[in-house]
């Protein structure tokens, strides 16, 4: 099964609901599985950057920051991990634990990145290229913003 998080109706802005977990199209033969993710089905945004993420040591926690304009799609390529969204308004924890699953974000939405087991392999399809103004790495300026609707 595969679902779409393309058409207007679905972003909206700076709230957690956008925020959701994506069941990939896989394609199962006996060579094994291949999962696809393109614009304009599984993300509503061109990917623009990809970076990837291995050898967090136990207890790391990752993240810590917002965005104002990236959106972004997180993949546990390989192993378990948590993502903690915070919107300014409610907190809400999703999982990633299979190669098959992507957690779509919105912009304006705070995040961390915890309990990662042994061996882990994050993968981040986002939409705009490394800008450190996009950031936000202070809590308190991010929730004034998020909560004014900036
Ligand atoms: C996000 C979460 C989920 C670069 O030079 N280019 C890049 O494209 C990225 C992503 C990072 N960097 C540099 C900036 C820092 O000196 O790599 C260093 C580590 O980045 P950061 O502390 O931002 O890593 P995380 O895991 O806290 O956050 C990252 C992304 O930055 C962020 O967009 O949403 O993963």
């Amino acid at each position: 099964m595969s679902s779409s998080v393309n058409g207007d109706a679905d972003v909206v802005v700076g709230r957690i609901e956008p925020c959701r977990v994506v069941e990939l199209p896989e394609i199962v033969d006996a060579r094994g599985s291949l999962c696809v993710v393109e614009s304009g089905k599984e993300i509503d945004f061109d990917v623009k950057r990809a970076y990837y993420m291995f050898g967090m040591p136990p207890g790391t926690r990752r993240g810590g920051h917002g965005h104002r304009r990236l959106r972004q799609l997180i993949i546990a390529v390989h192993g378990r991990f948590e993502v903690k969204v915070d919107d300014g308004f409610s907190t809400r924890t999703f999982v990633l634990d299979h190669p098959r699953l992507g957690l779509y974000m919105t912009p304006m939405v705070w995040r961390d990145m915890v309990d990662f087991t042994p061996g882990t392999v994050g993968l981040w399809l986002v939409s705009e290229p490394y800008d450190e103004s996009d950031y936000y790495r202070d809590y308190d300026e991010f929730l004034r913003d998020a909560r004014s609707g900036a």
